[in-house]
């Protein structure tokens, strides 16, 4: 996109990775979805057999797995839902299921990657096939080896985990590519993406629609006079005040530099002029102090809108906003300015 002209650096201050929950209690006897609790790692085991469950169990219960019984594949769908768990072990003749079918309603509705093993006493190879097709990542065949099992679980918790991790880094650095990284605020691309899908709702629901240029005064001679890094405290200063000052429904974000955004919807003209107005007395009243001294600093804002009627134009309304700061600057700063 062509309005936000500058770039931000990558950011660091992002919400850490989930850590995995720990629960403890007492074991149970195989039976109805009985929770067998000793560390983390989950598994569903679903059995119409209650001997098989009681097999399963001695194996997986005293190496500090969490076991979760289903006798058929209802129960065996919520558990998967309820308790998001590494692994299922699962049956392949169940009353109201088949293995093959539950494998495919797991890696159907799956948030985070589950690890299933099919225990069948099945040991013809078409159906084997199937069953891997079917989603299922290994197979054992009954009656099985309990060394064996445990080694296949072994496995399995460890993909699981691989796949976890995976996903929480993931989502971190999803957050990271969205956050600027000195002042923690949304950086350009966040505010693209936000402005974009909030100029469309605009348009479709008819509501006013506001982009706020801010750009500090003099910046440079901040940076010239006290040094850098007392030019990234008044920076981050002003984004607070900015975050202070903005509602849930609004949007600021740092676009680069000593420039940022503020987009505002639901509200008219003299609304805006409020708030803006209450942004540049706050930061024009701040004491700022760095290492002992104490410095002062302004800012300009230029703004443009979208009045909720017509065909919005978002660099139309970007370029508008940037000519209205212009005119701040020019005008001699401190100061708000509408787009004419
Ligand atoms: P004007 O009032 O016309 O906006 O003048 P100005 O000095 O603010 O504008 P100019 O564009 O000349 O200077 C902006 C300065 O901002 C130059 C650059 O070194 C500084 N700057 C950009 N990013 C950062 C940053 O992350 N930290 C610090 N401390 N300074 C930055
Ligand atoms: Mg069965
Ligand atoms: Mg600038
Ligand atoms: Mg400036």
């Amino acid at each position: 996109m062509s309005g936000f002209s500058q770039k931000s650096r990558l950011p660091e201050g992002a919400p850490g990775i989930r850590p995995s929950q720990l629960r403890g209690g007492s074991c149970a006897a195989p039976g109805d979805r009985v929770e067998t609790c000793l560390e983390q790692c989950k598994i569903v085991v679903a059995d119409d057999s209650k001997i098989y469950r009681r097999l399963v169990e001695e194996v997986l219960a005293e190496h500090g797995y969490m076991i979760y019984f289903a006798n058929d594949g209802r129960e065996a769908v919520n558990a998967v839902a309820d308790h998001q768990p590494s692994l299922v072990i699962t049956d392949w003749e169940m009353p109201d299921t088949t293995g093959i079918e539950l494998c495919r309603k797991v890696r159907h509705n799956q948030d985070s990657y589950t690890y299933i093993i099919l225990l069948t006493s099945n040991t013809e190879k078409t159906q084997i096939v199937e069953g891997l097709a079917a989603g299922a990542d290994d197979y054992l065949t009954k009656p099985f080896h309990p060394g064996e099992l445990l080694a296949r679980v072994a496995v399995g918790r460890r993909v699981t985990e691989l796949h976890r991790q995976l996903q929480a880094k993931n989502a971190l650095l999803e957050v990271l590519a969205l956050t600027d990284s000195l002042t923690g605020l949304p950086n350009r691309r966040a505010i693209e993406d936000w402005t974009k899908r909030e100029l469309s709702g605009a348009a479709r629901y008819g509501f006013a629609f506001w982009l706020v240029m801010a750009d500090l005064d003099h910046f440079k001679s901040i940076n010239d006079k006290y040094g850098h890094e007392a030019g990234d405290v008044v920076i981050k200063r002003f984004a607070e005040l900015l975050r202070e000052n903005t509602r849930a429904s609004n949007l600021c974000g740092r676009v680069g530099g000593e420039e940022f955004v503020v987009a505002l919807a639901h509200v008219d003209r003299a609304g805006v002029q409020t708030a803006v107005e209450r942004i540049r007395c706050g930061f024009e009243a701040e004491k700022l102090t760095f290492d002992g001294t104490t410095m002062r600093a302004t800012a300009s804002f230029g703004i443009a809108g979208f009045p909720g009627r017509g065909t919005p134009d978002l660099d139309q309304i970007l370029r508008d906003a940037d000519a209205a700061l212009y005119t701040a600057k020019h005008k001699g700063r401190n100061r708000i300015e509408f787009a004419s």
